[in-house]
């Protein structure tokens, strides 16, 4: 296994929309980033991944552009990006951008050209089929709708879109456009950038046969389809391998054997990835399930492919909310998560506000919530006839806004993230939830993932290190090791409310151990088999 430096990083994700507003419009923006930049630095962060900043009609949150060439109004212009870039660059930090073209915005003028005749040369930069028997060609369902396609009256045939009626999907089959995708990548890595996160990147091949699903619900149809891995090594060839470039692949609905054929590094396709095995099937806790993924992936990937560790982002509810306590034990639970992530093997993801222990928000109603996904579901729902307010409640778990309320800076209105009125509301926890508040307190999460993101940078064995799961069919306890040149650290995590007996395997009785970080009080000798509620310790075996 070859290092390298995106292998020995800590990313944060700044979801810069709910970070900082410098301006106050309401909206964080790239001057508010660049204002925290030694806050993030002081963590001890190496690399930025920034959500998409391009011109957008903010459809989904950015997620669906209108030109790839510029920065949205909100976010600000090219010269602060470009300062952006250098200030990230002063404090020996890299950034990455979000690479999203599996789609555009249906307002981006490539689109407009393409719907407006058959005949348009960019007719065959979107996908477009002829209705069946005066409906959708098929009866596959998306991400964000009920169909996958829609009707475009203008010349009678329908386009295909992988998310919302406003984010059709780009032909990766046509060469020209492919060539466009790659003349845009340059574009922003000479601007100095240091890699990308790719959006959905295994959408980018269609089915060869667009005949209907047996289960249209099960929209993995919509991923890893032939081709997909010629066009991420025409990628490659054409733009990645020509820079010292980050690449980590959003890729939903594969295996780590399916997993391996984007990152396998013989293959010169990308870096790492994300997979959601854990997002998608385990909408709760579930120790086992979890370590079962791990142990799969890490057998999976072994030795030829990186894998990325984190539980929660932009689109996924807070992790201490949703994978831990966020009532009587948040800060113990939110440590113990964190002591997670960043043991076991892999690059971390830190998503803003996490390393303060940021939680999930409930508003009062759909009004509250800006989330297309969210927004979309609830009316189709609602219009099947379902009670509105039973339909609200089902969404609120996992609704993409509990991660996207504003950064919370200090116990000032709005949390100090913006002089004017937020584009959706504060976390109302933010008076006891914020930055200020975990600078002045020595004890809080954000010391404690500091301490965490150090350990990794002077110990190679927590980056490389074999990983040994000692307790795999506890569902409770997760004990495992990570061994590397004659040093062994043993990582002992109680996930429960609950106080547990828990006495160190045989080999470890006897062995010098040191325990290096804990979440608890150090405790004497004759406690040290009780392990208290959500308790992460790390210990040293030499
Ligand atoms: O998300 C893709 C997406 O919604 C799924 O990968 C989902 O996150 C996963 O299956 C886990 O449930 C990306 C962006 O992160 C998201 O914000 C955009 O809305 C979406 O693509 C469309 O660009």
């Amino acid at each position: 296994m070859k290092k390298k430096w995106w292998k020995e990083a800590v990313v944060y994700q700044i979801y810069w929309r709910s970070f900082y507003d410098s301006d106050g419009d309401g909206y964080g923006d790239l001057k508010g980033v660049i204002e925290k930049l030694d806050y993030i630095k002081s963590l001890g962060i190496d690399v930025i991944w920034l959500n998409p900043f391009y011109e957008s009609p903010d459809r989904d949150n950015g997620y669906d552009i209108s030109d790839y060439y510029s920065v949205m109004e909100k976010a600000g212009d090219m010269a602060i990006f470009q300062e952006f870039v250098q200030e990230i660059h002063n404090r020996e930090m890299k950034v990455i951008m979000d690479l999203v073209v599996n789609h555009t915005s249906d307002q981006h003028p490539w689109f407009q050209e393409s719907r407006s005749s058959k005949d348009n040369p960019k007719r065959d930069w979107y996908i477009w089929e002829d209705p069946k028997e005066g409906k959708e060609p098929n009866n596959w369902r998306c991400y964000f709708a009920p169909s996958c396609w829609e009707l475009d009256p203008r010349t009678e045939q329908y386009y295909y879109h992988s998310f919302a009626v406003e984010q059709p999907d780009l032909n990766w089959k046509n060469p020209e456009l492919r060539n466009e995708i790659y003349k845009m990548m340059r574009f922003w890595l000479d601007k100095g950038i240091d890699g990308f996160r790719m959006d959905v990147i295994n959408l980018l091949a269609k089915r060869e046969d667009f005949s209907d699903a047996e289960n249209p619900s099960d929209i993995s149809y919509l991923a890893n389809n032939p081709g997909i891995h010629d066009y991420l090594q025409e990628m490659n060839r054409e733009v990645l391998q020509h820079y010292d470039a980050m690449t980590v692949g959003e890729i939903p609905f594969v295996t780590p054997q399916e997993g391996l054929l984007y990152v396998d590094e013989e293959r010169n396709e990308l870096n790492t990835l994300f997979h959601f095995q854990v997002a998608d099937e385990m909408p709760t806790w579930d120790m086992i399930r979890f370590k079962r993924i791990q142990a799969s992936w890490y057998d999976g990937l072994k030795g030829k492919g990186w894998n990325s560790q984190f539980l929660n982002n932009h689109d996924h509810t807070r992790q201490v909310t949703r994978y831990g306590n966020d009532g009587k034990y948040r800060v113990q639970s939110a440590k113990l998560l964190a002591t997670m992530i960043h043991t076991l093997p892999g690059t971390p993801y830190v998503y803003q506000g996490e390393e303060i222990g940021m939680t999930g928000v409930r508003f009062d109603s759909i009004e509250d919530y800006n989330d297309i996904a969210m927004r979309n579901k609830y009316h189709e729902e609602v219009a099947k006839g379902r009670d509105p307010q039973e339909v609200f409640e089902s969404l609120l778990l996992l609704s993409r806004d509990n991660s996207r309320t504003p950064m919370q800076w200090n116990d000032a209105p709005q949390a100090g993230f913006t002089g004017g009125e937020p584009w959706i509301k504060v976390n109302p926890n933010f008076k006891e939830i914020n930055v200020e508040a975990a600078l002045k307190d020595q004890d809080s999460i954000f010391y404690y993932y500091k301490k965490l993101i150090s350990l990794r940078k002077e110990n190679e064995g927590m980056v490389y290190g074999e990983y040994h799961d000692l307790l795999p069919d506890d569902k409770n306890l997760y004990v495992y090791t990570r061994s590397y040149n004659e040093v062994t650290w043993l990582v002992v995590l109680n996930h429960s409310d609950e106080q547990r007996e828990y006495t160190l395997p045989e080999e470890f009785q006897h062995a010098e151990k040191q325990l290096i970080i804990g979440n608890y009080e150090l405790k004497t000798n004759s406690e040290e088999s009780l392990l208290d509620p959500h308790e992460a310790r790390i210990y040293k075996i030499s």
